[in-house]
């Protein structure tokens, strides 16, 4: 049975990665770091069927022993903070856990066991201010954001690993990509669960940043499924993840309002405390690599993540009554 020891598996990739994993067999080891109260929202409906480990990545005595006592074979790296707003805030803290965390991780591989097969979870935020559109593996970084500089890093490392040690240590630059189970501080979340409180006559306006912003999102389950395939090739690569299109903030208001027949204009606020010191204004990737080496293809457009969302907040609400306050 293979074993994947995956960082961050409370978040939302981590949660779909074990679920995509435990159908394929294999036993899976999920590190968390220690809080005064557990955060396994996402992870409560198969927590019986992992492995919860204790571990952080600003440790990196805890990332040894855990490889030392679980000797997985796969370790997906997909712990950090990762909301874009708080790097700017917390740009410190932020560099510790998404760039140099990477290199704890990947430094407790080389002593433990280097035949460990690693996935780093690198993004487009890399791109930032994009010089070339669209954005491939080959596409210069010029990242706009603390978060985006610690990931340059966090790519450069895997790949020096990779180089310098023999590391099957593969890089996944993947867009933005979606859930229901994305945070509520995510703009496409945002708006889902603001919908589905108008809706239902809990709340009366959703207040937002730059409506010009655009992005090629994409639907979570099928961006984990390419992390898999990224460590089941014969050799590690680097490989962009993402659907080639592109749609702004305004377009995911105007579909998500209209699926449940409301006019997005009545409700959308512009409330300047959500720009950014410097914004990523366009996204779109070229994913040709991972189609014909990895047969990777997403599922879901566009127009059905926006609904799939909403439904999904409009179930839960009318399931819970929940009055979770609208959130930054
Ligand atoms: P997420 O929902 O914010 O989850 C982040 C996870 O990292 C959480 O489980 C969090 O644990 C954990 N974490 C944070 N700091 C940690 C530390 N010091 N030690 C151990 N664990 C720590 O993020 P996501 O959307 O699933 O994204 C997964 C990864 O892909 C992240 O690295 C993100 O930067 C990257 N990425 C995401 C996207 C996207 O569109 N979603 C695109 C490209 C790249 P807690 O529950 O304790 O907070
Ligand atoms: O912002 C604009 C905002 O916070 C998207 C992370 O997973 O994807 C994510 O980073 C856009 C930005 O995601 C609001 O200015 C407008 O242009 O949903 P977001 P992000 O910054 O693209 C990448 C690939 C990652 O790697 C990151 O980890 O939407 N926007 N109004 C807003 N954004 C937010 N959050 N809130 C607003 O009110």
């Amino acid at each position: 049975m293979p074993k994947a020891l995956i960082t961050g598996i409370t978040g939302q990739d981590g949660s779909y990665l074990a679920e995509f994993l435990l159908d394929r067999g294999y036993e899976v080891i999920g590190m968390v770091r220690r809080t005064s109260t557990t955060n396994f929202d996402r992870i409560r409906e198969f927590q019986d069927r992992i492995t919860i480990v204790q571990g952080d990545l600003l440790d990196q005595v805890s990332l040894i022993h855990l490889l030392q006592e679980h000797r997985p074979n796969e370790v997906y790296n997909l712990a950090a903070q990762s909301f874009v707003p708080t790097s700017f805030t917390q740009p410190v803290l932020t560099g510790e856990f998404t760039a140099l965390g990477v290199t704890r991780l990947l430094d407790a591989i080389r002593i433990v066991d280097r035949n460990i097969r690693f996935y780093q979870a690198s993004s487009s935020e890399m791109f930032g201010k994009v010089q070339e559109v669209p954005q491939r593996e080959t596409t210069p970084f010029y990242p706009r954001s603390p978060y985006g500089a610690a990931k340059v890093y966090g790519h450069w490392i895997t790949v020096n690993y990779r180089e310098s040690y023999g590391l099957f240590a593969c890089s996944g630059i993947l867009f933005n990509h979606e859930s229901p189970r994305r945070g509520l501080e995510f703009v496409t979340r945002k708006i889902s669960h603001a919908v589905a409180r108008i809706k239902l006559g809990m709340a009366n306006e959703v207040r937002l940043g730059n409506l010009d912003a655009r992005r090629d999102w994409g639907y979570a389950p099928d961006y984990v499924r390419a992390m898999w395939l990224m460590l089941q090739q014969d050799h590690p690569d680097d490989y962009v993840v993402a659907t080639g299109e592109t749609h702004s903030v305004r377009e995911f208001c105007q579909v998500a309002f209209d699926h449940v027949g409301l006019d997005w204009e009545k409700y959308v606020v512009v409330d300047p405390k959500f720009y950014r010191p410097a914004e990523v204004d366009l996204l779109v990737g070229d994913a040709s690599k991972a189609s014909r080496v990895l047969h990777w293809k997403p599922t879901v457009t566009f127009q059905q993540l926006v609904r799939i969302m909403v439904d999904a907040d409009l179930t839960a609400l009318q399931q819970t009554g929940n009055h979770t306050p609208q959130v930054g």
